[in-house]
């Protein structure tokens, strides 16, 4: 038996949050988990230092389905982003451990190598034509074979998943810096948003890159939830002559019947899921072949033993994986994804936002980027390590995902 030990979270802030767990069994092999939840973040982590820590001492490391259903079934609640953040935080870190005893990458454990490398998307974008293509030419430089495509519209200022400034560091537009109230409070930057101006605008975006870029490369695109069943219909059909690798997130997530219509009326490749938690989040989309894509994140949807039931539930569909990557998800958590992109026989693609230099500090990881390809490296276990030291430099810094009006100011999906 191996038996758990201690466990301790640790929150750390190098230019943005993360919330990791460390496990530790009685014969000092460690295993990390991540459990970032961005905005959201402190919720988890005392969620694992109150209610969950105290359940792992003195169990046995090995059996993680068990200590799954333990933490699931158990605790009466289930579901939830915060629920499952925590259980899928203990999960990575059992699979860490577990590939570690056994001296292994972890991709030996879930079946081996189905190919060489995930291939990876990253995303461009531009308030204008012009900064567009600059940035698509820049992620071309860095080595993307597939980019997602965000854009202004023409009459408003801040457009979700578009960099506010050229060159920025890539991570500004997934985690704008709280506005600062009166008294320091902080506050989430707000947004403003107009659907008919954003439909008119985006398939002529999408013109100018085909006929800039060529026919060969993969395109996708976010619409973050903001349309109706009807109006997400007349975008994908708008966009069918540019050929997307897929429209993402084209209606709100909590009503999957929304995507019949959708499914109904376009042929655009369809996919949904990062803001779900569980399988049964996809019943519907999946047995009905409403999708394409399942874009869950390992973090946010129990870690690495329910997101492989995912993927094998939607394969049996015809159904294909695309995790969510942005750098709200940790090294760690994108560690456990590239892992599970390896190993199944169903991987799409996989988004990767580049993380900065100082969270590549505070996590060292084994990955490599190379031709477009991603790989988790040959290290043993997960392949990231926490530099303890480095994160405690960096105090956790409230901060909040932005809210979207529309120009009424009524509070809109986003
Ligand atoms: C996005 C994310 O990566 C994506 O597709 O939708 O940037 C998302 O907004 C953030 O991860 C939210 O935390
Ligand atoms: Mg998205």
């Amino acid at each position: 038996m191996t038996t758990i030990k201690s466990a301790e979270v640790i929150v750390t802030s190098p230019g943005r949050n993360f919330v990791t767990l460390q496990i530790t069994t009685e014969d000092g092999t460690t295993g990390l988990g991540d459990a970032t939840l961005n905005g959201r973040e402190l919720a988890v982590a005392v969620y694992l230092a109150d209610h969950v820590i105290p359940l792992l001492k003195g169990r046995d490391a090995m059996n993680i389905e068990d200590t799954w259903q333990y933490l699931y079934r158990g605790a009466y609640w289930r579901r939830g982003p915060v629920t499952m953040a925590a259980i899928a935080a203990v999960d990575m870190a059992l699979w860490d451990i577990k590939a570690k005893v056994a001296e292994l990458p972890l991709y030996q454990l879930l079946g081996g190598q189905s190919r060489t490398g995930a291939l990876a998307y990253g995303h461009a974008s531009g308030r204008d034509t012009e900064e567009l293509f600059d940035s698509i030419r820049e992620h071309q430089e860095m080595g993307y074979k597939a980019i997602r495509v965000q854009t202004g519209i023409p009459g408003f200022d801040n457009v979700y998943g578009v960099a506010a400034s050229a060159g920025g560091d890539g991570e500004r537009y997934d985690h704008e810096p709280a506005r600062r109230g009166s008294g320091g409070r902080a506050l989430p930057v707000e947004e403003s948003w107009d659907t008919r101006a954003y439909l008119r605008h985006v398939p002529t975006v999408f013109e100018a890159v085909r006929s800039e870029f060529g026919a060969e490369l993969p395109l996708l695109h976010d619409g973050h939830h903001r349309m109706t069943p009807r109006e997400a219909a007349q975008l994908g059909r708008s966009l069918e002559p540019y050929d997307l690798f897929w429209l993402e997130d084209c209606t709100p997530g909590e009503d999957q019947a929304a995507l019949r219509y959708v499914r109904d009326h376009t042929t655009t490749p369809l996919a949904i899921g990062e803001v779900f938690n569980s399988v049964h989040d996809y019943q519907t989309l999946i047995t009905e072949r409403l999708i394409d894509y399942v874009r869950s994140a390992v973090t946010h949807t129990g870690g690495i033993t329910h997101l492989k039931k995912l993927a094998d539930f939607a394969s049996i569909y015809g159904v294909k994986t695309g995790f969510h990557g942005p750098t709200d998800v940790s090294p760690v958590g994108q560690a456990a994804h590239l892992h599970l992109d390896l190993a199944l026989h169903n991987f799409g693609i996989q988004e990767y936002m580049q993380h900065s230099e100082a969270t590549l500090q505070v996590f060292q990881t084994s990955l490599r980027f190379e031709d477009g390809l991603l790989h988790p490296g040959e290290r043993i276990g997960l392949g990231v390590t926490l530099d303890r030291d480095a994160a405690r430099e960096h105090a956790y810094d409230p901060a909040y995902l932005p809210v979207n009006r529309l120009t009424d100011g009524t509070v809109h999906d986003w």
